[in-house]
Order: C-alpha cells, then structure tokens, then sequence
C-alpha cells in the first residue's frame, strides 16, 4: 500500500467516524420507514414500537464492519475508475451494508437461542428479555424479511436488483446450512473425539460465517459497481472464503480467550461441545491421557469441566498455536491479494486491515 498516499492517522479516525454517524443515520430512515410500513397499515402501535425496539436491540449495536464495507467496495471500485459517486450511489451502498446488518441481527438472534448464549454485544441476548423468550424466533423471521422490504423500496427499479435478491438468498441458504453442520457434527450429549477434524470444521466455517461476512458485502459493492464479469465475483469468493476461515478461528479463538467485557459475549464453545478450531488444535496435539481429559469433560455445561478442557489448551499452548497461525494466514492472504489484477487490492485490504489482530 502507499503509506505516504494516505491522509494522517487522525483525518482518517475522523473520517470514519462521520461515515458511521452517517451510516447510522440511514438506519434511522430505513427503521422508520419499515415501523410506519404502508403494507401493514393500520398495525397498532404495540406492534410497531415492538418492531421499533426489537430492530433497535439487534441491528444497529455490533461493529458494523459488514454493513460499512459495501461502501467501501464500491468507493474502491469506482475510485479506480475515476468516479465520484453521487449521493444516491452513496445512500444505496449504505441501504445495502443495513441489509447486511439485518441478515447478521437475524442470523445472531437465532444462534444465540441454539448455542444457549448470555450476552451479545454487551447486553442479554434478546430472547433473554423476560417478556421476548421464544417471540425471538419470530423476530429473527421479522428481520430477515426486512432485507427484502429495503431491496424493493431503494433498489427495484436498478438493473442490479434481481441479482441482489438473488444473492442475498443465495447467502442465506449457505449460512442457514453452515449452522446445521455447526450444531449437528456434535450434538450435546454425545463426545465422539473423530468428528472434531480440520476438513470438517473448514467446511463449518465457510458456510456459516465466511459467505455472509465476508463474500456478501464484497459482492454487493461489485454489484453496485456494475462489475458484471463472472471471473471476478469467483476471485471475490475465493479471497473472502479464506479471510472468512481466517476470521472465525479468531472468533473461536476470544471465545476461550477474550475478554468477555471487549468480545461483548460470553465463551460458550466448551460446553456446547462445538467444533471449534481450539478443539481441533488441541486434539492434533494431545496425548492420550489428555485427550482422555478432553473425552471426558468436553461438551457439558459445569464450570469445573469446563476448566479442566482449558488447562489442556494449556498445557499445548494453544494461544501460542494461534499466534503463529494468525501470522501465517496473514501473510498468505496478502500475498494473494497481491498476486492477481482483477479487482483493486483495495477492496481485500481494507477488510483484512479491520480484522488482522482483532481483540472483539
Ligand atoms: C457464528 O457462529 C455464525 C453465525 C451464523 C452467527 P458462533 O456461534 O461462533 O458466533 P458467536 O460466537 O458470535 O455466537
Ligand atoms: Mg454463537
Ligand atoms: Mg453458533
Ligand atoms: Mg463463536
């Protein structure tokens, strides 16, 4: 990257926080014109100040790095081009990064409930509420359909709209599939060491996180670029199933080792007997006497076993592992940014440079 090219550190710190006010402000629209939606005119107002509230909980409080992203790749896209986009190019570009945040609040809402999580961003997960409880699987089906409800009202007169319906359901049926093989190859109850394998828990991850985190937002920027060539969308899917990869070992990773007050969640892996990359290390690594430890403490909500499993990632220095693997990825996936020409590193860059060392 050209360093010298870039405006200061502290420009650049203002600039992104006047894109999030900015982006948030466009949450704000699309919220309100959903609450007051004319296809459900006359919905009392219970209703809609639930839909107001519930939307308020879980869209708008994560990262945001998804939903922002698509901006970027399109600025990225169209930058190289010469273009200066237009303030409906702009509004679009955020429009779509909200889509993106409304598919991840969905899938969240419902991966909290199935993993038995306790908080999320900070705050109880939202089935948690007292008066949410099981509502959450409806809500999850309310966010969902909200994705479509934006494409149609900001996107269905652009040449483009078909193939983002299309991608968006594409996606979803991905990641709806990926979450089937996370809470299928090891069901609670039952510590069958041979299911915890490195193809196995690659192909977890792929689905269940690399397509939306990663693909999703990139291809949307492509999209509204008017990248239309089917070459590099594959280069796209190739480079963001790896950084996908990439970025779940991490989220694996601060689920044993984060802290929960800057993850804004609570590990719950151990005890859901998850395929996790930690487990997967660790059983490359161990003995028999700690895989028997493993074996026997593995995939059951108590504090102590729970305990008993992290002092064997002890003892094989998984954080260490982890470093060295983080290392490595890194550099590998820099290298393959910059060995092709298709697409400006740019659009890999920026998304690699938000997650490379992330602590939440
Ligand atoms: C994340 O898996 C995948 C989806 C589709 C939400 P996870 O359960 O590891 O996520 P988290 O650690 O955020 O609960
Ligand atoms: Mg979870
Ligand atoms: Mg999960
Ligand atoms: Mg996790």
């Amino acid at each position: 990257m050209a360093a010298l090219a870039e405006p200061p550190l502290k420009q650049q710190k203002l600039d992104k926080n006047a894109d999030k006010q900015e982006f948030l402000k466009v949450f704000e629209q699309l919220r309100d014109e959903i609450v007051n939606d004319e296809l459900l005119a006359g919905q009392p107002d219970f209703a809609k100040a639930w839909v107001k509230e519930m939307m308020d909980y879980n869209v708008p409080l994560g990262k945001l790095n998804r939903g922002m992203a698509v901006l970027d790749v399109l600025r990225s896209v169209a930058g190289g081009k010469g273009t200066e986009l237009s303030e409906e190019a702009v509004f679009r570009a955020q429009a779509l990064g909200w889509c993106i945040e409304f598919l991840q609040a969905y899938f969240l809402v419902a991966d909290d409930i199935m993993d038995s999580s306790i908080t999320r961003r900070g705050q109880p997960c939202w089935y948690r509420q007292p008066k949410v409880g099981m509502v959450a699987i409806n809500d999850g089906i309310i966010l969902e359909a909200c994705i479509f409800r934006i494409l149609r009202k900001h996107f269905c007169s652009l040449p483009s709209y078909v193939h983002l319906l299309d991608l968006f359901h594409e996606v979803t049926y991905q990641t709806a599939h990926g979450q089937l093989l996370d809470t299928t190859t090891a069901p609670i109850g039952t510590v069958d060491l041979t299911r915890y394998t490195l193809d196995t828990y690659l192909r977890i991850v792929t689905y269940k996180t690399a397509y939306y985190t990663f693909y999703l937002p990139v291809a949307c920027g492509l999209r509204l670029a008017g990248v239309t060539d089917p070459a590099a969308y594959k280069l796209a899917e190739d480079i963001c199933v790896t950084m996908g990869q990439y970025f779940q070992i991490q989220d694996d990773y601060l689920d044993c080792y984060g802290d929960p007050v800057v993850i804004g969640k609570i590990g719950t892996d151990i005890q859901d007997n998850k395929c996790s990359w930690l487990v997967v290390q660790a059983l490359q690594r161990a003995s028999e006497a700690q895989k028997k430890v493993i074996e026997d403490n593995y995939g059951q909500d108590d504090k102590g076993k729970v305990q008993a499993v992290k002092a064997v990632y002890r003892e094989l220095q998984l954080e260490a592992v982890f470093k060295q693997y983080e290392q490595e990825s890194y550099n590998k996936l820099v290298q393959t940014i910059k060995g092709q020409d298709l697409l400006p590193q740019a659009v890999f860059t920026m998304l690699l440079k938000k997650i490379y060392k992330r602590q939440k």
